[in-house]
């Protein structure tokens, strides 16, 4: 009986090319976030000039610039760093439903994976604890998550 095909990502960025979108606002946090991506794409093997950071101000610019990143096309994957906490804002589901819908369209409108790393939390205390304490990385998640998706997309 044949076997059954697995396809999977080896999770190997030896060649690839990452940009990272992280935002100004709440720097604090998401400099933890940008910090553990990059920490992560060199473990595996990324040249740092493979790595190009863009700052950017807010969520809410997130998907506008992501696409511009991705229709010019000279990277493998994008990985988007923010962080939104309710407590700050009364705008909070705006700028958090518009980031993560903007971000989802920009990765199928261009067949380019988009790292998700954008805290949404209620307050600093649990966007501290996803950067980097208790609850883990989000940008190392986000970066592990791109990485293994633009090397399951290249056997598809
Ligand atoms: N942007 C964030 O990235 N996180 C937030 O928590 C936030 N708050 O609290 O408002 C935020 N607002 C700014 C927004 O993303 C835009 O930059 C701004 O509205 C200008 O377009």
């Amino acid at each position: 009986m044949p076997d059954i095909n697995i396809i999977e990502g080896k999770l190997n960025a030896a060649g690839l090319k990452f940009t990272i979108v992280a935002t100004r606002f709440n720097d604090f946090i998401v400099d933890r976030l940008v910090g553990g991506a990059v920490d992560y794409l060199v473990r595996h093997n990324c040249n740092r000039e493979d790595i190009t950071i863009v700052r950017i101000p807010g969520a809410f610019e997130m998907p506008v610039v992501c696409q511009k990143i991705a229709e010019r096309g000279q990277c493998d994957a994008i990985i988007a760093l923010g962080a939104v906490i309710r407590g700050s804002t009364p705008h909070f589901d705006f700028v958090a439903n518009e980031a993560s819908k903007g971000l989802a369209q920009v990765s199928l409108s261009h067949n380019m994976p988009v790292g998700f790393g954008l805290l949404t939390t209620d307050n600093l205390e649990q966007a501290i604890e996803r950067a980097g304490s208790k609850a883990g990385n989000k940008g190392v998640e986000a970066a592990a998550a791109v990485l293994e998706t633009v090397r399951v997309m290249e056997q598809l």
